[in-house]
């Protein structure tokens, strides 16, 4: 088997603020509407509603326009609508003003659009744990082991986050699968909004380098401005020139990140917050014991870890559904064996009963010189509700993908009384060391 391809998404919500008071808001879908500094004066009716929790109900002409804006502020975001008269992001309001007078103007708020941040991101951790955070609405993720995200060079999975974002938040986003970040970054405003491209690695000519250096993420106006002098427009023109006379123009260290990323070459990793993955305990017995000879030794040794990672993770605030164990052998050989639980857990039985589980599936005949029990899969106690409805939602999405025939067959274990359920057989098994 060769080794599963390099798959990193950029995934980037569309019109992010506009789209979030669209949400409450629904009345000016399809509209022109440019989120902006304070309103100051004309937005007492938006006050009014919302103090009435009546904001869905406010009629159209009580909205305050663009036209009646006076003062310094500038744009955050626009709709898809209010684009089209070619306004956007940091644009002055009443330069934008010119452009559409009628378009509507909403204050910014922040609370609101974190309180989406969060839950969308929340909707991606439930499926594919490397995600990286890159500001308040996009984010990177290495799709490379996740299931479904070496599909259609990732499509697959790409699609099944979208419907998992929209099922939660109704908020639409666009996401790009490539090689690298920095191919991902760029694929992702391909198909905006609510797109999906995919990028592998021999379409760089076709699909790269066409497009103007600004496109580079880490190429701002002043290095354009530069390469625009010598000629480099396109991505294509960079490329074309050499690493050394790159690193002549612009420095050793830039100028050969220049040559790379014209070549669509980024080896950055995924980097994940510093919570921590998993917790575990392990121990190595005194002497070598065997699963028969030594049951009820074994057992409470097992029991006993079992114990203590439950309680590790209550004293730091965590529960895990990646219940794992570890055995080395006296031939010093190791083995692991994990299993996903569909609910979060933190209960020294359930923990025990699970590991049990998974302990009856590694060969026991050899003495064991070290027994060890995993949880994985964490979230911080105060967002399990968040991380497991989020979890049902994407099961659900996907058992009605699988109905539909867009499914690749997965199976997702059932609901858990007691938190015991068969673990899969097809469940990998993973030397160790
Ligand atoms: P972006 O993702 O750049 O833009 P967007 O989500 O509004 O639209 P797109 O569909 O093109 O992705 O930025 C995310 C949010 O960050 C945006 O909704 C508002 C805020 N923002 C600013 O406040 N100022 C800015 O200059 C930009 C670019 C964004
Ligand atoms: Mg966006
Ligand atoms: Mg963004």
């Amino acid at each position: 088997m060769t080794a599963p391809l390099r798959r990193i998404a950029h995934l980037d919500m569309d019109a992010f603020y506009a789209s979030v008071e669209l949400l409450r808001y629904p009345q000016l879908k399809g509209l022109p509407v440019v989120i902006g500094g304070r309103v100051r004066g004309a937005d007492a009716a938006l006050m009014q509603a919302a103090a009435d929790n009546r904001r869905a109900e406010l009629p159209l002409d009580a909205f305050p326009r663009l036209r009646d804006y006076v003062g310094r502020g500038v744009i955050t975001t626009a709709t898809y609508a209010a684009r089209a008269y070619g306004i956007g992001s940091a644009m002055g309001l009443m330069k934008a003003a010119a452009l559409c007078p009628d378009a509507i103007l909403l204050p910014v708020d922040f609370d609101e659009y974190r309180h989406f941040s969060r839950a969308f991101k929340a909707e991606i951790l439930a499926v594919a744990p490397l995600m990286e955070n890159r500001g308040v609405d996009e984010v990177y993720i290495d799709f490379t082991h996740v299931e479904g995200g070496q599909e259609e060079g990732g499509r697959v999975l790409a699609a099944r986050l979208q419907q998992a974002i929209h099922r939660a938040t109704g908020l639409t986003c666009s996401v790009g699968v490539a090689p690298n970040k920095l191919l991902a970054k760029m694929a992702s405003e391909f198909n905006k909004p609510n797109g999906i491209a995919i990028v592998h690695d021999g379409e760089l000519a076709e699909k790269i380098w066409p497009l103007p250096c600004r496109k580079i993420n880490g190429i701002g106006p002043r290095t354009d401005e530069k390469l625009k002098a010598l000629g480099i427009r396109t991505i294509g023109e960079l490329a074309a020139w050499r690493g050394e006379a790159l690193q002549a123009a612009f420095g050793r260290s830039y100028g050969a990140w220049l040559h790379a990323a014209a070549h669509g070459q980024d080896d950055r990793p995924v980097v994940t917050e510093s919570e921590p993955v998993s917790m575990s305990r392990e121990t190595t017995f005194g002497r070598d014991l065997h699963a028969v000879a030594d049951r009820a030794e074994l057992g409470a040794i097992f029991t006993r870890l079992c114990e203590q990672v439950a309680a590790d993770l209550a004293r730091k605030g965590y529960v895990g559904r990646t219940i794992g164990i570890k055995v080395r052998y006296d031939d010093f050989k190791s083995v692991t064996r994990d299993h996903s639980a569909s609910s979060h857990t933190a209960d020294a039985s359930t923990i025990r009963q699970l590991a049990g589980q998974c302990l009856k599936r590694v060969p026991l005949e050899k003495r064991l010189r070290l027994i060890g029990v995993r949880v994985g899969g964490l979230v911080r106690t105060d967002r399990v509700a968040e991380a497991s409805a989020a979890l049902s939602r994407y099961h659900r999405a996907a058992d009605a993908a699988a109905h539909e025939g867009e499914g690749d067959g997965r199976q997702t274990v059932g609901a858990m009384p007691g938190g015991g359920a068969a673990p899969r057989a097809s469940q990998n098994l993973r030397l160790f060391d």
